[in-house]
């Protein structure tokens, strides 16, 4: 899809597109918004019972025929197609101008056909989202509720409808806008100290940090649910990884319960990177299978191991599969020492990093491996084997545990598209700052700045604060005619 810029977006014109998918099929619709879209109907419209539809009342239906403009009527007029006509007068409408909407007959033709006719009138094809942008920019959506608008479309299941749903409804705005309001009580604390002398700043510095924590686990919290409402989304990728014969191909047929991939005694068996889609108790996984070997003898091995790193890289969840019945060997110690430098990734403030799982593998064989060194990795651990499906079990429910932050509950889950996660992680960022420079009172300045940037940036999600590429990355995303 082309990445549509603000400056296109012109809303002086009157706009029209059609707002359904253009096939074979029993109705189309074609919208039309803006000050000339009574006007254009006129030209192009006889009613059935010969109204005049520029006086006709707001939220009516009429019917009628399509037919040429009336300059260029003949007589007897030829119908183009038989129609239903709706009106919604602004404010009233969905773009809050006057919108005209045209039921047909379905198919590409007929539908090419009017909105041809509508274009010669004067009328401007609309871009993408550009209905929805009218919307937001006439005050009655706000860029979350927009983004939801995106969301209910895109929804390919129950779960992310219903979540998408909530946030129309404003859920979203509601808890990001009490999240202004306290960053801006704190902001205006701090800024009435600023130019007063040190020993004259009578601020409750304690009760302040606290509520700065309060705000941080709040943006956290929206952090986590949206993470979530990706994984109900686009689903969770899982890459199981480890050295060569530890059993990854044994437990990726074994989860997807099929003998996808080859399994032998010969280390290297494994090349190429295989995925799978799997449903593991209402977490949709994307699986990857990937080559144990680490160190390269040939061009092909060499491909592999820059396939699976890749993909261990774009991982959301990584296995780490071990041979329990051996003890662990250098390229054991190499991916647990890679795991580790994820998980530590992870702490940093904001971060919704990577997960690691780590199982230990062949329960069913005498155990040798020593678990002292994967004793302070902060994960779950999970012992099974893959070749008989013991434990399988164990491990799909820590799947289940480590996808779902939130355990998953529907309705709490919040979108946010890649743009508003990071401008909501600035947002904490400038919390998180304002909170340290508070442990000295010198730099109570410093504190008011990071909250000002918060501010600046939880403006930019409510649309306060006008940030192009917020909206073009928001209604870029748009199909035409919504
Ligand atoms: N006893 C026992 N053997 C297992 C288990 N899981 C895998 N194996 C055996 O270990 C060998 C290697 O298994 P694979 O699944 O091919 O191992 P891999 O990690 O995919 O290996 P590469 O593709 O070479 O990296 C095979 O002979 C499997 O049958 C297990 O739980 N118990
Ligand atoms: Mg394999």
């Amino acid at each position: 899809m082309s990445l549509m810029k603000l400056k296109d977006y012109n809303t002086d014109d009157t706009i029209a597109a059609i707002a359904t998918f253009p096939s074979k099929s029993a109705l189309g619709v074609i919208k039309i918004s803006g000050k000339k879209a009574l006007n254009v109907i006129h030209e192009i419209f006889l009613s059935r019972q010969k109204k005049d539809i520029r006086k006709v009342k707001t939220y009516t239906l009429h019917y009628g025929w399509i037919v040429s403009p009336i300059a260029h009527r003949p007589s007897p007029f030829v119908p183009i197609d038989e129609v239903l006509v709706s009106i919604m007068r602004g404010p009233h409408s969905y773009t809050c101008e006057d919108v005209v909407e045209i039921s047909s007959h379905g198919g590409l033709a007929v539908l090419n056909k009017i909105l041809g006719i509508i274009l010669k009138c004067g009328i401007r094809q609309a871009l993408p989202g550009e209905f929805t942008y009218r919307a937001f920019l006439n005050g009655r959506l706000d860029l979350l509720q927009a983004q939801s608008v995106l969301n209910i479309v895109d929804a390919k299941s129950d779960a992310a409808l219903e979540t998408s749903l909530a946030q129309l409804r404003g859920k979203a705005s509601r808890e990001i806008n009490e999240i202004k309001e306290a960053i801006k009580e704190l902001f205006v604390i701090t800024e009435s100290s600023i130019n007063f002398p040190e020993d004259d700043i009578n601020i409750d510095i304690k009760g302040v940090k606290q509520k700065m924590k309060t705000i941080q686990a709040k943006i956290q919290n929206i952090l986590n649910l949206n993470h979530d409402a990706k994984i109900l989304k686009d689903g969770l990728r899982c890459v199981i990884c480890g050295k060569t014969n530890a059993g990854k191909s044994t437990l990726f047929n074994c989860l997807i319960r099929e003998e996808r991939v080859i399994v032998s005694r010969v280390p290297g068996t494994t090349r190429d990177v295989v995925e799978e889609t799997i449903n593991v108790r209402g977490v949709p996984l994307r699986i990857y299978d990937t080559a144990g070997i680490l160190e390269p003898k040939d061009l092909i091995e060499k491909k592999a191991i820059e396939k699976s790193s890749l993909a261990l890289k774009e991982a959301d969840l990584a296995i780490l599969v071990l041979d329990g019945s051996k003890n662990l060997s250098k390229d054991d110690t190499f991916l647990i020492n890679k795991l580790k430098e994820y998980l530590a990734e992870n702490k940093r403030p904001c971060d919704n990093g990577k997960d690691v799982i780590i199982v230990i593998n062949k329960s069913d064989l005498k155990q040798k491996i020593n678990l002292s060194s994967i004793k302070d990795i902060k994960c779950l651990k999970v012992h099974l084997s893959a070749l008989k499906g013991q434990g399988i079990n164990t491990l799909e429910e820590a799947i289940f545990k480590t996808a779902y932050k939130n355990g998953a509950k529907r309705k709490d889950l919040i979108f946010l598209n890649n743009y508003q996660n990071e401008i909501l992680k600035k947002v904490l960022g400038g919390v998180v700052s304002a909170e340290k420079f508070l442990d000295s009172i010198r730099q109570i300045d410093s504190a008011n700045f990071s909250l000002k940037m918060s501010l600046d940036n939880i403006g930019k999600l409510t649309g306060e604060v006008f940030c192009e590429e917020l909206l073009e990355s928001i209604f870029s995303n748009f199909c035409i005619g919504k």
